[in-house]
This record gives C-alpha cells, structure tokens and sequence, in this order.
C-alpha cells in the first residue's frame, strides 16, 4: 500500500463499502436517490435506512437536488463505516471548463463536513471517473492537490483512504498525483 503526507493519506484497491473507517464518500448524483457504480453498492450493502436519511434531506435541505460539487451526511445504515458523505461529482464536458474546480469542491466539502462532524477516518472511491466520464489521469491531479490543500491547514482528520477499483486504475492515479511526499 503506498501512503502520502506522513501516513495520512493511503492509497489502495478495494471496494469501498467494506471499509471500516469513520465515513465513506459515496459518488452520488443529485438527485441522492441512488444510481449505478460506486451509488448502486452502497445502498446495496448500507441498506435502506440511508436511502431514507437521503429522501429526508432532499425534503427539508434540498429540494432541487444536491449540486455538484456539494456534500451531505447520512449514516452508514449496515455498512461497517458510521457515516457515508454523499456528494455529487461534475460530469466531464457538462460545466464549461469548471470541471477541476467542481472536483476539487467535493473533496473538499466530504473532508470539511467530516472534520465538523468530528470523524478522523474518511474513505473516497475515485469520485466522477466511472459513470461521469472524468478521465482519471486528470481527476488524479485534482483530487491530491485538493486533498493536500484540505489537510495542510487541518489536524482532526488523521487518515483519508483513496479506494481504487482496479490495480490499472491505482497505477493510474500513483502516475498523475500531485502529493509531494
Ligand atoms: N468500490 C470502489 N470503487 C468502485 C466501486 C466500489 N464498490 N464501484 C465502482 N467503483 P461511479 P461517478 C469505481 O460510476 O463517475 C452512479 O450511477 C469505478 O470503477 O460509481 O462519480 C451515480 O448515481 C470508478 O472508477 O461514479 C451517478 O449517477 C469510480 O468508482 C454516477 O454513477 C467511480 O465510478 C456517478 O458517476
């Protein structure tokens, strides 16, 4: 396993509904009602107690959908992890050239809602590079840089796990990072 920023950030394949850490992020789509890839899974093994917390803050917070790049927390209903921050990634070529900097927000938003909610375990799937088209040699980029940017001025989060699906894909990312150690 390779590890960056003194331990806190590791690198890995798996599948993330089996990972034990505090939150896991959850690459939903706006409408927070599930969906395919990485959404379809886990409300698959988290049960139906999320999709339920989902339909309560469509109600009450967001009733045109969450937008992109914005993050929300449920619980982890059966999954090992207590909590699962769902956030709605860009689709590559739908934003007029703000696809990074839409990218780089849901990182951001899914670190800075588990920092408020006090939890120092976050798990990420490679958020927009299935279904939404991001190629992951850029996505790579952006996801460390926004990661590196979060955890430079902020001490509560001791380990971010990144999951990969696919060893190539995990290859892919350790090409195009952007973590300077
Ligand atoms: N664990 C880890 N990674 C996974 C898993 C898993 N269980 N399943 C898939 N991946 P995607 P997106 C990888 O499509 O591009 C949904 O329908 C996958 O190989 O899940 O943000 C939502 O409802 C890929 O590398 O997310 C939205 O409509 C990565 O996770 C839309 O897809 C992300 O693929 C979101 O698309």
């Amino acid at each position: 396993m390779e590890s960056f920023l003194n331990g806190r950030v590791r690198v890995l394949t798996g599948d993330i509904t089996r990972q034990e850490t505090d939150a896991i992020v959850n690459a939903a789509n706006s409408s927070l009602l599930g969906g395919g890839g990485v959404d379809g899974a886990i409300h698959r093994a988290g049960g139906a107690r999320i999709l339920e917390e989902c339909r309560d803050i469509r109600r009450t917070c967001f009733p045109g959908g969450l937008p992109t790049g914005e993050a929300v927390i449920t619980s982890g209903g059966l999954l090992p992890a207590r909590f699962v921050i769902h956030t709605v990634g860009p689709i590559y070529g739908h934003h007029g050239g703000r696809e990074p900097e839409l990218l780089a927000n849901c990182y951001k938003s899914a670190l800075a809602l588990a920092s408020r909610n006090n939890l120092a375990s976050i798990a990420f799937p490679s958020i927009s590079t299935g279904a939404f088209s991001y190629p992951l040699e850029e996505a790579a980029a952006v996801s460390s840089q926004a990661i590196a940017d979060f955890l430079k001025d902020e001490s509560s989060i001791s380990e971010v796990r990144l999951l990969f699906f696919s060893q190539d894909d995990l290859n892919t990312f350790l090409k195009n990072h952007r973590f300077d150690d």
